[in-house]
């Protein structure tokens, strides 16, 4: 049995870095949907779909578990997913699945206790939190999903959500890193203007942007504290298995590496950001 992780590309493997160095006997199988990435301009029933497509190839290769590693398709078909179809096809397999998001996970870190312990960590200002900037695709940032989950633990937060349409593609392509940092410095400074001053902390709300982290770093003012998704999404993975001991990681080791689109090597940033060749088969 496996994990498996999925996203409409090359940013999951952002979260998917982190858990498997966090559980490094577990079986992983990951997914990009780079046929039909990015997601985040599409319509909301078309990722609803796309996303349960990914949930039902992941299962049939043997996974018990799904983490969402991709805002865009937690934001929008988690929910739906959980609710409308989960129950049914768990019914169907005979054994027990589910599907994770990384958005409460991200919302916890940002806004509870284990944010100050992680800012201690990595040598960040510690200050009190006002104004949270979120960057994100366009559906997650449509879908308010932030904002929503936000006010439900912290009224006294005010959230700033900075849809940036370009960007998972030009990860997704490998753009250079001069563009790149252009275009995140022009969202920053949208941010900032719409606020009126710089966000207190940021939500890279994108997986693919972690893979960017440090060029948002470079435009924010210096000592603005990132919320990073694969730490929040690895620290509540650990409380799901504790409390979930019938969903089984596997304990072989085994990593493979699917996509919808072209199989082979990924481009050299996302080979660097891993720290390696990365050998994509065909799903
Ligand atoms: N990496 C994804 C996210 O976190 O939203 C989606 C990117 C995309 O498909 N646009």
């Amino acid at each position: 049995m496996a994990i498996g992780v999925f996203d409409s590309g090359v940013g999951g493997l952002t979260v998917h870095h982190r858990l498997v160095e966090r559980f490094p006997r577990a079986d992983f199988v990951y997914l990009a949907d780079q046929a039909n990435a990015p997601y985040g301009g599409r319509p909301g029933e078309e990722i609803v779909d796309l996303t349960r497509a990914g949930c039902e190839r992941l299962f049939a290769e043997g996974c018990n578990l799904v983490v969402l590693a991709c805002n865009t398709a937690a934001s929008v078909a988690l929910r739906r997913l959980q609710q409308t179809w989960l129950p049914g096809y768990r019914k169907a397999l005979g054994r027990p699945v589910n599907v994770l998001g990384i958005i409460v996970p991200t919302i916890e870190a940002a806004t509870g206790l284990p944010w100050e312990h992680e800012a201690e960590r990595r040598g960040d200002k510690v200050e009190k939190l006002d104004v949270l900037g979120v960057f994100s695709t366009p559906a997650t940032a449509a879908s308010r999903v932030y904002e929503i989950e936000i006010d439900k633990r912290r009224q006294d937060v005010a959230v700033f959500s900075e849809p940036c349409p370009q960007l998972a593609r030009m990860i997704e392509a490998g753009a250079d890193a001069a563009e790149l940092a252009a275009v995140i410095e022009g969202h920053v400074v949208t941010l900032a203007k719409r606020i009126g001053r710089p966000p207190d902390r940021a939500i890279l709300g994108c997986t693919h942007y972690e893979i960017v982290a440090d060029l948002f770093r470079a435009a924010l003012p210096p000592g603005t504290p990132l919320i990073h998704q694969p730490d929040a999404t690895a620290d509540a993975l650990e409380r799901y298995f504790e409390r979930h001991p019938e969903i089984d990681p596997g304990a072989g080791g085994a990593r493979r590496f699917l996509t919808t689109g072209k199989p082979g090597a990924q481009h050299s940033m996302v080979e660097t950001f891993w720290g390696g060749p990365l050998r994509f088969e065909r799903a």
